[in-house]
């Protein structure tokens, strides 16, 4: 009795929705060392943007480390972990916007905007997965509405306009690799939710028994390791490279 017991509660062969809650995790607490350890390598004022970085992955892992533990012993996972991580998460790559831009003049207001746009999306979203399911397609459209408003914003908006005025070459080529993952990385997540019953994609996964696992976990948890780690790498890297530069223009007006 106490063996099977055991038993349920491993990971096991084939559980390849598991096996990514366990990677997620590790790779997001993995990533957060990373980044604070990293943050001593940088010039002062990109600090606080790898300590966003470094929050947005622990967040996430602590999350995933409540939900690979519900998902070994029951094989489910309770959507609200989900989106209460989103709910932290989200606003502060948002946030990551405004301390990129900051410098070249970004307001408060944009970063406002983003933030309201991102909780249109959430909530709508979790309206549609975990309240009113028999409308998850409604929902699904509203939720789109708010992810649409973000990219406008960072496309054409003030965010876009502020990139293109900072004349910084590194600034402007990681801005642009950041919105590349709002775009195409974040497109994961919508399609990931299509895949819920009664949505447009379910006949991809028709078959699929819901009750005991849900393959919209999988594209959650991919997407979420692709999103929150290459994103915070991006900024990474836009840090280190501004502050190499910046030291080297200090020793040529030396
Ligand atoms: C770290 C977590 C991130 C970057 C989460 C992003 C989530 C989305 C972009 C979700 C978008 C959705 C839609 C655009 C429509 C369907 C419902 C959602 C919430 C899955």
């Amino acid at each position: 009795m106490f063996t099977s017991v055991l038993l349920d509660a491993t990971l096991q062969t084939g559980d390849y929705i598991g096996f990514t809650f366990f990677t997620g995790y590790m790779s997001m607490l993995a990533a957060s060392i990373f980044f604070i350890v990293e943050r001593g390598t940088v010039a002062e004022k990109w600090k606080t943007s790898l300590l966003v970085s470094a929050l947005i992955t622990f967040i996430a892992a602590v999350h995933y480390f409540y939900m690979r533990g519900v998902w070994l012993e029951k094989q489910i996972s309770p959507t609200q972990f989900r989106y209460i991580d989103w709910t932290l998460t989200v606003p502060l790559m948002c946030v990551e916007y405004y301390l990129i831009l900051k410098p070249a003049g970004a307001s408060a207001g944009m970063l406002v905007r983003l933030i309201l746009a991102s909780l249109l999306m959430l909530v709508a979203g979790y309206i549609g997965e975990a309240v009113d399911m028999s409308n998850n397609i409604l929902w699904g459209v509203i939720s789109t509405v708010g992810w649409a408003v973000i990219i406008y914003e960072i496309y054409f908006g003030e965010a876009a306009k502020l990139a293109k005025a900072s004349n910084n070459p590194i600034v402007q080529k990681g801005y642009n690799v950041l919105r590349w993952f709002t775009l195409v990385g974040w497109a994961i997540y919508p399609i990931g939710y299509m895949m819920l019953p009664g949505n447009l994609l379910h006949g991809l996964v028709e078959g699929h028994d819901f009750s005991k696992s849900s393959p919209v976990d999988l594209a959650y948890n991919i997407a979420d390791a692709i999103n929150k780690i290459g994103f915070g790498l991006v900024i990474y890297s836009i840090a280190k490279g501004a502050t190499a530069e910046e030291k080297t223009m200090t020793v040529a007006r030396a």
